[in-house]
């Protein structure tokens, strides 16, 4: 078409209409002031400042001009303490030294270098720069054997050399390929390992960030668009010691309730109450566990959230409780669209009420979701997520204690797939754009949804799921990693993901177990969810126009091994809940890069199609198919093949035998894992049995293994107050005997429905002779329940089984 009139010459058509940003950086350091704990470094065209929230962590935020606003977002809880730190004044640089680092700032630009207390160089940065545009960004030295992690949920492998990410939330249906450089979370944590010591740069900035471990061969970059350059510098020099720090900083999560961490089930989606009945009814006849159904979209009335759809539901709370009968739980999904409808009673009262995003001008933004035409609340305002969260006494009135937050990115349908930049944020009296607040959204959603379920389910804990989230995330939501397809590569990219998504803070992880779109297979379905049962969250979801992969779709063979791997899933229950106290605690994540546990093995840098749950369970998971064999790699130590027994000395690969029905496990030999009965659901109010597995034992001096097993209700909120209890175990070898030990602490307001404790010793390097006053027997006998002992002279197990007592005991087994 021709054009008109001056639009014909449009500058854009000749070319590049800016010109190359000049980058401006805070020139030469003037003054160094101190405001409250915050030290402020006067450059001639900036000011930095610093902020130590501990020996190991602290905050540097530049500014461009002299005005200083120490304000954080959400992402960063408040942090108490004070720090000891000593400052000096050299002629180049100004030093400042706490007991662990000390921060040297170069004057000739305000640019910053990290050295541990002997000098030795951890961080170097090149000096911050911003260009007219307000894009910010800095250098930071990259030393030969750098190594990266962290960054959420990234597609590739574990290690993130040569890789180049964007952070900003997006829906993107064909999202999990290597290129990819953004997806539905933006975790702007970076951790940099080197020769094994690692510390990590996280970048508070809500709006769009870039990471670029890739362009430059020496250096690696940490930029954004829009907003401030606030990042903190995390010391480790342990991986370990980096995400607890990262998670006291962004907080971790209280501890779901046991249901939560179950098996669910999902579909896009399930119709109607009638189907759903079945579904439950099936689990139930067939002895599938399962804990969760999933009602996607089409449960509501015309995708209007807080309504059910009265034909294809009409008895909601029938339904509910009928499913509570069968000890399964409803989670609903909920979409932060809210449709233009004058008769709709949520867009009434939130448009009178003043609860959605606006553009500058006044008008509502508007913008096409399910539902059509809807307006999305505006969760950066504190009366606006309160009235969020009060809308879900529509659920929790029904029974309901889950809610699964979707398209929260927020993903709309139109070009940019998001929210238009301009639409503002009130942000409690502090407009900001939504370009500016972009990756925080979601999160804010979560947030209403948690701390209004919280609020209504009178002591009950809540369960959230969440596609899209920032830093602090975990604080709200489990997070599923969104729309991957039914392809092999993506049960493999599960790994890493998953695994890089724990090292950032986010325990509570998985994909869509047998993939999302596309259609499974019987064979992708079984070893994928061999992988799933030992991921910390644990969901099969499909797509609507699928192939259906509820545990049954494939016949009896592969509903065979499914169930008996779900059911591990189950009879692990009190281990994996463990490790989910453990993270509640310290952040440690329940699935773990090898390299978390060995950071000095050159073997595991990248190591990520193997994981381990804790720090002793190894998973070897198969995830090519027509494959009956993999290399395994074994750190240091001996590993205990879970299936076989065998033993096998670390620190090399081995080739594993993994038939169909056969994922490989290995279990380091000195440790232990405590194992529950099997239940069809986790709040089951069945005898809490518990049966504590010993690896490789040895009657020798010198040879120890402890456990300890962290118990409590499962559901409430009451161990907050002290209402848990926790088992003591240890294991110690002798000239010629082995003894083990249990106790109680902590069980003044929470006693554990036991009566029986079962030992097992798996693969000892004896043959017991007698354990003192306990019977000999048959196996037959233990496993009717009788308190006595029995050796399995084929598998090479001892087993033991005792009357527990509140105030332990002690066992001794001779040889
Ligand atoms: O545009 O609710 O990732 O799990 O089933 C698709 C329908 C919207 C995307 C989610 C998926 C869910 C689907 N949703």
């Amino acid at each position: 078409m021709a054009l008109d009139g001056s639009a014909a010459i449009k500058p854009d058509k000749y070319g590049q209409v800016h010109e190359p940003a000049l980058w401006q950086h805070l020139g030469e350091f003037t003054a160094l002031e101190q405001e409250g704990n915050a030290y402020i470094c006067r450059g001639t065209k900036g000011s930095a400042a610093i902020v130590f929230l501990s020996d190991n962590v602290f905050r540097a935020k530049i500014f461009h001009g002299e005005q200083v606003d120490l304000t954080t977002t959400v992402a960063v809880l408040p942090q108490s303490g004070s720090v000891n730190v000593s400052v000096s004044e050299e002629a180049e640089r100004v030093v400042f030294r706490t007991m662990s680092i000390q921060v040297a700032m170069d004057k000739r630009d305000l640019s910053l270098a990290v050295e541990d207390l002997n000098g030795r160089l951890i961080m170097q940065q090149q000096p911050v720069a911003w260009n007219a545009r307000g894009e910010m960004h800095a250098l930071y030295a990259m030393p030969e054997d750098s190594h990266f992690y962290g960054l959420g949920e990234k597609t590739s492998f574990l290690d993130k050399r040569g890789e180049k990410y964007t952070n900003w939330n997006t829906d993107v249906y064909a999202p999990h390929v290597p290129e990819i450089e953004a997806l539905y979370e933006s975790i702007p944590l970076l951790i940099h390992m080197v020769d094994g010591r690692s510390y990590g740069l996280f970048l508070d900035n809500p709006g769009r960030s870039d990471f670029d471990m890739r362009s430059q061969e020496t250096l690696f970059k940490i930029g954004c668009s829009t907003g401030a350059y606030d990042l903190y510098f995390i010391h480790g020099p342990e991986l370990k010691d980096v995400v607890k720090r990262y998670t006291g900083l962004t907080g971790r999560m209280d501890l779901p309730p046991k249901w939560a961490i179950g098996y669910h089930q999902s579909r896009y989606s399930y119709m109607n109450q009638q189907e759903v009945l079945e579904l439950a009814r099936t689990f139930r006849a067939k002895q599938i566990p399962c804990d969760v159904i999933y009602l996607d979209i089409h449960y509501m009335d015309e995708y209007r959230v807080f309504t059910f759809d009265p034909v294809r539901f009409p008895d909601p709370e029938g339904m509910i409780e009928e499913l509570r009968g069968m000890g399964i739980r409803i989670v609903p999904i909920v979409d932060p669209g809210v449709k233009k409808d004058a008769k709709y009673a949520a867009y009434q009262e939130g448009v009178r009420e003043n609860h959605f995003v606006k553009k500058l001008e006044g008008d509502i933004f508007f913008g096409e979701v399910w539902p059509g035409t809807s307006a999305f609340p505006d969760f950066t305002e504190d009366r606006t997520a309160e009235w969020w969260g009060e809308k879900h006494k529509f659920y929790t009135d029904l029974g309901i204690q889950g809610i699964w937050n979707d398209m929260n990115e927020p993903a709309l349908f139109n070009e940019s797939k998001t929210m238009d930049l301009d639409a503002m944020h009130g942000n409690n009296g502090k407009p900001l754009t939504h370009e500016e607040l972009h990756n925080i959204y979601g999160m804010l959603m979560s947030k209403a949804t948690y701390e209004g379920l919280r609020e209504q389910l009178n002591g009950q804990r809540p369960f959230v799921l969440t596609r899209a989230g920032y830093a602090g995330i975990q604080r709200y939501a489990a997070v599923w990693t969104g729309d991957n397809r039914s392809f092999w590569e993506h049960m493999a990219l599960a790994m890493p993901m998953v695994m890089n998504m724990g090292l950032s803070g986010i325990p509570f992880a998985g994909p869509d177990i047998g993939g999302f779109a596309h259609d499974t297979s019987s064979e992708l379905l079984i070893r994928w969810t061999q992988m799933g049962a030992f991921f910390p969250y644990c969901r099969n979801h499909s797509a609507i126009g699928t192939v259906r992969q509820e545990p049954w779709s494939f016949g009896e063979k592969a509903e065979g091994i499914l169930r008996e791997y779900i059911g591990l899933r189950y009879r692990f229950m009190p281990h994996l809940y463990n490790l989910f106290h453990e993270a509640a605690v310290d952040g440690l994540p329940v699935l773990r890069p090898l390299l978390l546990e060995y950071p000095n093995d050159p073997n595991v840098v990248n190591l990520c199609d193997q994981f381990l749950i804790g720090n002793n369970l190894l998973i070897a998971p198969v995830y090519r198919p027509d494959t009956t064999h993999r290399a395994v790699y074994l750190p240091e130590g001996t590993w205990i093949d879970y299936w076989t027994g065998e033993a096998h000395e670390g620190g090399r690969h081995i080739l594993a035998n993994a038939p169909l029905a056969i994922m490989p496990m290995y279990v380091k030999a000195g440790t232990m894992l405590a194992e529950g009965v099997l239940k069809q659901s986790a709040d089951d109010a069945a005898e809490e049995k518990v049966t504590l597995h010993v690896y490789g034992a040895q009657a020798s001096e010198g040879f120890t293994a402890t456990y300890q097993l962290y118990e409590d209700d499962g559901v409430s909120f009451a161990y907050q107050a002290g209402a848990h209890s926790e088992l003591a175990v240890q294991v110690t070898g002798g000239s010629d005997s082995v003894a083990i030990r249990w106790s109680y602490s902590d069980t003044a307001g929470f006693r554990v429905n036991r009566e029986q404790l079962g030992f097992t010793l798996q693969q000892p390097g004896f043959v017991p002779q007698d354990v003192a006053g306990l019977t000999k027997m048959s196996l037959e006998s233990i496993e009717a329940g009788h308190e006595g002992w029995a050796w399995d002279d084929v598998k090479r197990v001892l087993h033991i089984q005792v009357v527990d007592r509140d105030e332990g005991g002690q066992l001794v087994i001779t040889v």
